[in-house]
């Protein structure tokens, strides 16, 4: 059931905008950046904080993408299995030395995040990972945090936070729903 649409089309880009400027006040530059973007929507919410980055300093930033797939013990009923799991990784920047923003859609326990450092750390070793994320829901289960939020949405563990993009569906919006 449809409870509230939490970011439309036009807060999204300002909440994406808004995050670009803070990569770059925060790295006084992009000097060493380089987005990587959890798969499905983190990729193309990566992508688009690329794109105005560069936009606003100029140069190109290297990127790359993870694919880590949920055996979440709500989404799955082997208990066993549940905890995030890398599927795919696609870094062609070698990533020693480097500052790497994680991008994703939705923080909620951080298990998907642990997976990623984890999967990063598999392939060398940054100088420093950040995380960025469109929303963070809460309930977290490990002493995870996003360094750049686009808005926290409290949210309960009976609802679900609805993220559709362009690239991957028909519009850009972020709505709640009660499970
Ligand atoms: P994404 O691949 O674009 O991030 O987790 C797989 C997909 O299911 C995610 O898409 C996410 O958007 C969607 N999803 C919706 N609600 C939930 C939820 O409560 N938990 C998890 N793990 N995924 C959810
Ligand atoms: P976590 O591992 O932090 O529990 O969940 C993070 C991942 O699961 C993100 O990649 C996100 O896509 C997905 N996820 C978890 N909860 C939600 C939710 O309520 N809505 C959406 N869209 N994705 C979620
Ligand atoms: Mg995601």
């Amino acid at each position: 059931k449809q409870k509230a649409t939490v970011l439309d089309d036009a807060a999204i880009r300002r909440a994406l905008t808004r995050i670009s400027h803070e990569i770059i006040e925060k790295n006084k530059g992009i000097e060493d950046l380089v987005l990587v973007g959890i798969k499905t929507r983190g990729v193309p919410i990566a992508e688009r904080i690329k794109q105005k980055i560069q936009d606003i300093e100029g140069g190109q930033l290297p990127d790359g993408e993870l694919d880590i797939t949920l055996y979440r013990d709500d989404l799955t009923p082997n208990k066993e299995q549940a905890e995030p799991e890398l599927k795919e990784t696609n870094i062609k920047t070698d990533i020693d030395g480097k500052k790497v923003i994680l991008v994703d859609d939705v923080l909620y326990t951080g298990r998907t995040v642990r997976a990623a450092m984890d999967a990063l750390m598999d392939h060398g070793r940054p100088s420093q990972i950040q995380l960025a994320v469109l929303v963070d829901r809460g309930h977290r289960e490990l002493p995870i945090r996003a360094d750049y939020v686009g808005k926290n949405v409290p949210t309960s563990q009976d609802e679900v936070v609805t993220v559709t993009l362009t690239e991957t569906d028909d519009q850009d919006h972020v709505m709640i729903f009660e499970k």
